[in-house]
């Protein structure tokens, strides 16, 4: 050993090989983290390429963690190449935000169609709220008598640790890893003697299209959805472009007026700001924004609509042929799916 390696150790925050003070337990970004709830480091996490290999390789049971506002993106393609079904189960955490009105078997038929048209078969789909404790006993008691290892992947944010977490609490058991509201803070491999089995907790995979990566991480808090969403209905005004904090905008244009809902944190501001002049203004931005235009026609459709922005939120599409005018960031990936309601 080197005089210098000597305080090299794997912060159980993290999960990261750093310098750490043999009097102290967690790194400085860590230790900052827990104190004053802020990660500093901008470290990129282990390469999903890399965890990947390593559960193919492994025998244990994978959960691959997903967030139902982002469902479709946050599911890993291909998952079935590394894992086959019958060793993989999919959880959906975070169900905590959808509204309480929600039809639960609706949603459990939404989440099965998008798994099939994503080509991907588990042996279980769970609903999950990590933080308000759904589900969690039901998890545990799963693991019991359950010998094997159980990994935790998927995309970062997702609540990958703090699932790890709720499950250690309800065996009394003290887990390190550190949990936020920013992306990217499981940087490293970072197990956990549960049961009789290891419960393992790995980086999440990095989506560069999701809207939060372009945000600070002051930005990143005014915007996540950690809460029961409050649906806002809104009437379409041609001359008015919807202007949500200065960060992203559109405008729907219709035959006739119509309402509309939007999913968004629910503190953030809605504005309503002239469109011509918003479009003159476009060009002095310091912020680029693309535009994307988007035609819709619900006629053509069995199923209610919603437009879903990566990081973002949601807008639930009025039943009208209409035009949106979608003005965001470049690279945020959005995309049209079946709205959580039924038409
Ligand atoms: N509303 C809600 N928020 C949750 C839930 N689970 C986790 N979160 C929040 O989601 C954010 C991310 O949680 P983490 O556990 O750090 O996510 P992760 O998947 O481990 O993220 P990485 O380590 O970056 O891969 C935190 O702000 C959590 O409080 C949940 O069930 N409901
Ligand atoms: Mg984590």
């Amino acid at each position: 050993m080197t005089k210098n390696t000597k305080y090299f150790k794997t912060c159980p925050g993290c999960g990261l090989e750093k310098e750490i003070k043999e009097e102290q337990t967690y790194c400085k970004s860590c230790f900052k983290a827990l104190h004053y709830g802020e990660i500093e480091n901008n470290l990129t996490p282990i390469k999903q390429a890399n965890i990947l290999k390593e559960i193919k390789k492994n025998k244990g049971e994978v959960f691959l963690v997903t967030d139902i506002l982002t469902f479709r993106t946050n599911l890993v393609k291909k998952i079935n190449n590394y894992v086959s079904p019958y060793r993989l189960t999919i959880i959906i955490n975070k169900i905590d935000v959808l509204p309480k009105s929600i039809n639960m078997n609706r949603l459990y038929q939404w989440t099965k169609k998008i798994l099939k048209e994503n080509g991907i078969e588990a042996k279980e789909l769970i609903f999950l709220s990590s933080l308000k404790n759904y589900g969690i006993d039901y998890l545990n008691e799963r693991f019991l008598n359950n010998n094997s290892n159980l990994h935790f992947i998927g995309y970062s944010n997702v609540g990958k640790s703090t699932i790890i977490k709720a499950l250690a609490k309800v065996n009394n058991i003290e887990a390190k890893n550190i949990t936020s509201y920013t992306l990217g803070t499981t940087l490293g491999k970072i197990s956990l003697q549960y049961q009789t089995q290891e419960l393992i907790d790995y980086p999440g995979f990095i989506n560069n299209s999701n809207f939060l990566n372009f945000l600070s991480k002051k930005e990143i808090k005014k915007f996540i959805i950690d809460k029961e969403i409050k649906t806002r209905n809104y009437v379409n005004l041609e001359n008015k472009i919807i202007n949500i904090e200065n960060r992203w905008y559109f405008n729907i244009k219709t035959k006739e007026k119509v309402s509309f809902q939007i999913w968004i944190n629910n503190l953030l501001k809605i504005e309503r700001n002239n469109y011509e002049k918003f479009l003159l203004s476009l060009d002095n931005r310091e912020n680029k924004l693309t535009r994307i235009e988007i035609t819709f026609d619900s006629k053509l459709y069995a199923t209610k609509k919603m437009l879903v922005i990566v990081g973002l939120g949601i807008i639930f599409l009025p039943e009208q042929f209409i035009n949106i005018s979608l003005f965001l960031p470049e690279n945020i990936e959005w995309y049209i799916e079946d709205s959580f309601f039924q038409k």
